[in-house]
């Protein structure tokens, strides 16, 4: 089986790790010089993509909505420049996404902020970003529900929030099929909270569930971050990727890793706490379902381990996706030893391959063969299941004993 392609973002990268209780640690550096890292990490052969906020390539300027387009502009040349250097390392941009986040106008909300200037700010935004994005090739445009939140619920006009979404979200489908252009699928990012205390696509079930409610229900799919969004309030990122391949929603993932019930912890992946035998166990099932969709790393340097000055800010990034791709590759490697190992085999078949010819009458249409089957209780009832031996074999496997 082949390796899986990695993406890394421009934001993840250029990040100099602040926190809510502290300060950026690390030297700030320009979207060219994050671009210059990335285009390293494409020669070194860590990376097979990029992706981006518009806020990270070039900065937004509410009285400028289609700078862009403007030769003069300064946001015009520096995404030339960006793309010629892009092109050069023959780094592709997979996926674009508004920020609608970072500016402090967007405080109560982007797409479904209740004041209308703010929301026709958001989709400028978005339309500004779509056209990024065509202009940089990228293939997927992704909202993520950023501010589209609340923390006290009678501040919300509950009746319009969610047609207010619907609206924004057709809008940035519609815009992106006007460009006629490389975007053609579109990915919602659910998070349960945090940057606001509540909001209002917070898993990946959500997601799925307002996928039904949109123009083209085609055009969009979901992008869970795994273990981070899901693990937040202690659910599974295997059901949440399982239940959207199963769905053929799962366009994208965004990966790093979680300790269950904190804050949003975007640690490296597979760094800290938990997660080893979840991360592993994604990869296992991803592979068993077939799935061919977009892998990339959203996590952060940890505070940490970061340092000023102009040359750690270099090293200390390089070092950071490095780590994330290293990482990735081990849980890679292992989710394929479980697979190909013969004695978890037999014990996975002992339990799932049981009466073929039963499950077949059950995968059909036909009540009357289903109600002429018949099922031996007392023999099925005194049967013990070996799930705890085979779940040792795996742990055997991630132990390398
Ligand atoms: C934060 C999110 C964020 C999004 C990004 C892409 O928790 O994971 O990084 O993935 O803004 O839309
Ligand atoms: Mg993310």
């Amino acid at each position: 089986m082949t390796r899986r392609k990695l993406s890394m973002p421009f934001w993840c990268v250029a990040n100099p790790v602040g926190d809510p209780f502290g300060p950026a640690v690390m030297d700030r550096i320009s979207s060219l010089e994050v671009c210059d890292l990335l285009c390293k990490a494409r020669q070194e052969r860590l990376i097979d993509f990029t992706s981006a906020h518009d806020d990270d390539l070039v900065a937004w300027d509410p009285a400028r909505l289609e700078d862009d387009l403007d030769p003069q502009s300064p946001a015009f040349r520096t995404l030339r420049e960006i793309r010629e250097r892009l092109d050069a390392a023959e780094l592709p941009v997979a996926m674009v996404t508004c920020s609608l986040h970072g500016n402090p106008v967007f405080r109560n909300g982007g797409l479904t902020n209740p004041n209308p200037e703010i929301r026709l700010l958001a989709a400028r935004k978005v339309m500004r970003t779509i056209r990024i994005g065509t202009f940089l090739g990228a293939e997927y445009l992704t909202y993520w529900v950023a501010r589209d939140g609340f923390e006290c619920q009678f501040s919300v006009p509950w009746e319009r929030s969610y047609r207010y979404l619907v609206e924004g979200l057709n809008l940035a489908e519609r815009y992106a099929k006007e460009q006629n252009g490389s975007i053609r699928r579109g990915t919602i990012e659910p998070k349960p909270n945090e940057p606001r205390g509540e909001m209002f696509v917070p898993t990946t079930g959500h997601a799925l569930g307002l996928i039904a409610q949109l123009n083209d229900p085609g055009f969009w799919g979901v992008n869970p971050e795994i273990l981070q969004h899901e693990g937040m309030t202690n659910l599974s990122a295997e059901v949440a990727v399982a239940l959207a391949a199963s769905a053929h929603k799962l366009f994208f993932l965004h990966m790093g890793n979680q300790k269950p019930g904190q804050f949003d912890n975007d640690l490296p992946t597979l760094v800290g706490m938990d997660g080893i035998k979840e991360m592993v166990a994604v990869l296992w099932l991803l592979d068993r379902m077939g799935w061919q969709g977009h892998v990339e790393f959203d996590n952060h340097i940890p505070r940490t381990d970061t340092a000023p000055g102009k040359e750690n800010s270099s090293r200390i990034r390089m070092d950071f996706i490095r780590q994330n791709v290293e990482n990735y590759r081990m849980a890679e490697k292992k989710a394929r030893e479980i697979a190909a190992d013969p004695d978890i085999a037999k014990l996975m078949s002992g339990l799932w391959d049981k009466e073929p010819a039963l499950s077949r009458i059950l995968s059909q249409p036909d009540t009357a063969e289903i109600l002429k089957a018949s099922v031996d209780y007392d023999r099925v009832n005194a049967a013990a299941l070996q799930i705890a031996r085979l779940d040792q074999l795996v742990t055997r496997k991630l132990l390398g004993m």
